[in-house]
C-alpha cells in the first residue's frame, strides 16, 4: 500500500519522517513550506482540517496527529520492534512518553510563535517567552531524571518514543541549551547520530523555521 507523508522541515512531522526511516518503509514525501498560504489551501485543508503537519495517508487510511501516526505505524508495520503491544509490560510507559513528547513540544512551538511567527516586536510578549522557556526547561528536566539509569526512555532500549521525545528535544534545543542537562544532552547526541534522524533533516537553506538556531 502506498504511504504519503505531508511534512514541513523540522516541524512535528519530522517525528513521522524519522520513524518511517527507522522502520525502513517506502513512502512518498510531500514537503510543504511552513507558511499558512501553502498550508491553508482548500486542497490541503481537505487533507488536514486545520492545515497542519503531519498528515499521513496509507492506502484508505488518513491520519493527522504525530502521536497517532507513531502508534499506527508501529502497530501496523512493526508490532514487535519500536512499538509496545497492549500486553507488553512496557506498554504504559511507552504510551506515557509518546504523549509526553507533546508536553515538551508545545512549549517549543509557543517559542517558535513568539520568536519566529510573530514578526512585529511590539506583539511579542516577554512574559510568555519567560514562562514558556521555564516550562520547557522543567519538562526537559523530567527526561534528564529518567535517564539516570538508562540510555533510552524505556529500560529495554531504543523505541519509537525516543523518536517522539527526541524530536521535541531537537525543537527545544533551539530555545534552551541542552548542555544544562548532561544526560539529556548525551541522549540527544546518541539520537541525532542515527542515520534515520540525519536523513530527516533538511538540506541547509531548504527553508526550515529553525534554520539559524543552534
Ligand atoms: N499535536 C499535533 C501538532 C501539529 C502542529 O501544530 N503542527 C505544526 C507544525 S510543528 C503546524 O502544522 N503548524 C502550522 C500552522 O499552525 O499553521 C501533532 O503532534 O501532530
Amino acid at each position: 500500500m502506498a504511504i504519503t507523508l505531508y511534512h514541513c522541515h523540522e516541524a512535528r512531522s519530522m517525528r513521522s519522517l524519522w520513524l518511517l526511516h527507522e522502520l525502513g518503509l517506502e513512502f512518498e514525501l510531500v514537503v510543504m513550506p511552513f507558511d499558512t498560504r501553502a498550508l491553508r489551501t482548500p486542497e490541503y485543508l481537505a487533507i488536514h482540517p486545520l492545515g497542519r503537519v503531519p498528515c499521513l495517508i496509507d492506502g484508505g487510511t488518513k491520519l493527522f496527529e504525530s502521536g497517532a501516526i507513531t502508534q499506527y505505524l508501529c502497530e501496523t508495520y512493526d508490532p514487535a520492534g519500536l512499538g509496545r503491544s497492549a500486553d507488553h509490560p512496557e506498554r504504559a510507559e511507552w504510551l506515557q512518553w509518546l504523549h509526553y513528547a507533546e508536553t515538551i513540544a508545545v512549549h517549543g512551538a509557543s517559542l517558535v510563535q513568539q520568536f519566529i511567527v510573530i514578526q512585529d516586536d511590539a506583539q511579542r510578549s516577554p512574559l510568555v517567552q519567560k514562562l514558556e522557556s521555564k516550562r520547557l526547561e522543567k519538562s526537559i528536566e523530567v527526561v534528564d531524571t529518567t535517564l539516570r539509569d538508562r540510555e533510552y526512555l524505556l529500560a529495554s532500549g531504543f523505541s519509537a518514543v525516543d523518536v517522539a521525545v527526541g524530536y521535541s528535544l531537537h525543537l527545544g534545543r533551539a530555545w534552551t541549551a541542552l548542555e544544562a542537562f548532561p544526560r539529556v544532552n548525551a541522549y540527544y547526541q546518541r539520537l541525532s547520530a542515527r542515520p534515520a534522524f540525519q536523513t530527516s533533516l533538511p538540506d541547509r537553506g531548504a527553508g526550515s523555521p529553525l534554520e539559524g538556531r543552534p
